[in-house]
């Protein structure tokens, strides 16, 4: 192995990376595979993964339209957490929180999981009783949680304004430990280099233009490349779900839209955890470069545009002011967008669809990071067995004809 010196670092710098042993291969198109798994983002490649690894199903390729990860696996925020509301929802994040606690190693890739804690505030009485009654719920069903009250939220976080004279009193709030962040790039490269070592075929580059159907079964992909024949085909695309949904003939529930964030300069330490106000529609961390990250609700109205905007900046802005006045000497960085498919009750849609062969990942609107390896695991399974694993089951399209659905609008994390 070459040495990494200063020296060898700049020699390879000026030689323009030559030599550089790829990651992942980069494989030539073959025109039938037994699984076809559209989009490359944390989703496609995890299935992609656990295909190979728990089921053998190595006879597989992600087809990527751009680069991997450069949808919203790329774009988010990254917050990590299980602090769902209902059964379903909670056994299914829990999943993928403690598969996340476990990533790194099952993946030989440090994705950087940082546990330090997400906290969700309330601003008034009311709002501490519905905290109450929600870490309840939580407690209940074997997680952790924990109230918070005004002076504790205060050692936690103490550049936060908790003087009762701030615009949005802080009463209190509600904290999961074991939430927190990982690094976005890492899980998607770690999936990636773990699913190509196993014999997936990642190829990037590689739009999906249609997919072919015939009597209601799938029967392959057409892409800019040519015709890709493959027994199953999963579509996980995050903003363009319904755009490759109704090449198979298939309409969706969803609405399309911008979620935006942004980031200040870099400066030293000075938040641990990732804070929540439901009430002003602001979220707050600092990443690891030092930057203080900050987002906020999904853009009001549907788009495919894929870009901040001013009127989000200032909304958010003017938020996260009102909870960290301190933050107005930084300045803004950068402002940035992915879009998130919508689904009517707030939670993801997930497994078989009418058509035979044909799986769905999407619905993960402003909440799916947290859940790649739960949902990667997940879909693998219905894939491999053509029957949906439990923890998906509540989650099938099936439901917006049966009416069970899983309103997870209030435990989002932001505003959608
Ligand atoms: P993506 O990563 O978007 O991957 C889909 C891929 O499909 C893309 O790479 C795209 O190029 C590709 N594609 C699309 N059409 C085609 C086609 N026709 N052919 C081939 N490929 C195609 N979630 C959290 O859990 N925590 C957070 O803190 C959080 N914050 C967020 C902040 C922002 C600003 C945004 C935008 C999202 C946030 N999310 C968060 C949501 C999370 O990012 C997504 O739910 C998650 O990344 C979805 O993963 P995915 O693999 O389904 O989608
Ligand atoms: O899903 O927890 C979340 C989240 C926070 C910010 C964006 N999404």
């Amino acid at each position: 192995m070459e040495k990494y010196s200063f020296l060898n670092i700049v020699r390879h710098g000026l030689r323009g990376h030559r030599h550089w042993q790829p990651v992942w291969r980069n494989p030539r198109l073959k025109t039938r595979y037994d699984v076809v798994i559209i989009g490359g983002g944390g989703q496609g490649l995890a299935t992609a993964y656990y295909l190979a690894k728990r089921h053998g199903i190595t006879n597989v390729a992600v087809l990527e339209k751009g680069w991997l990860g450069g949808g919203n696996t790329g774009r988010n925020t990254t917050a990590i957490r299980s602090n769902y509301f209902y059964p379903e929802s909670t056994n299914f994040f829990e999943h993928s929180l403690k598969l996340y606690e476990g990533l790194s190693h099952e993946l030989n890739y440090n994705v950087m999981l940082s546990q330090r804690g997400v906290l969700t505030l309330a601003h008034n009485p009311h709002q501490m009783d519905m905290l109450e009654r929600w870490s309840n719920s939580i407690l209940l069903q074997g997680i952790d949680a924990e109230m918070l009250d005004v002076g504790q939220v205060r050692s936690f976080l103490p550049l936060l304004d908790t003087r009762r004279s701030a615009r949005f009193p802080i009463y209190g709030g509600f904290i999961q430990r074991r939430g927190g962040v990982a690094r976005h790039d890492a899980v998607a490269w770690g999936y990636a280099r773990a699913a190509d070592a196993l014999g997936v075929d990642i190829v990037q580059n590689c739009e999906v233009t249609d997919i072919e159907v015939s009597g209601r079964r799938v029967l392959g992909v057409r892409t800019r490349d040519g015709l890709v024949r493959a027994d199953k085909v999963a579509i996980a695309v995050a903003g363009n779900s319904s755009v490759v949904a109704q090449m198979a003939g298939l309409s969706l529930p969803i609405v399309s839209g911008a979620l935006q964030a942004m980031v200040s300069e870099p400066v030293k330490p000075a938040l641990d955890g990732l804070v929540v106000s439901p009430t002003v529609h602001a979220y707050i961390s600092q990443s690891d470069r030092g930057e203080i990250l900050i987002g906020g609700r999904a853009d009001g109205y549907p788009s495919y545009g894929q870009r901040g905007a001013l009127p989000a900046l200032e909304d958010t802005l003017s938020a996260a002011l009102n909870l960290f006045p301190s933050f107005s000497r930084l300045k803004l960085m950068r402002q940035w967008a992915g879009i998130v498919d919508i689904s009517p009750d707030s939670s993801p849609i997930v497994g078989r669809t009418p058509v035979t062969g044909l799986y769905l990942s999407t619905g993960w609107g402003t909440g799916g990071f947290k859940a790649i390896p739960a949902g990667g695991d997940t879909l693998a399974h219905t894939i491999a067995h053509d029957r949906p694993h439990p923890l998906i089951e509540p989650f099938g399209l099936d439901r917006f004809t049966t009416g069970r659905f899983v309103n997870e609008a209030a435990a989002a994390g932001v505003d959608h």
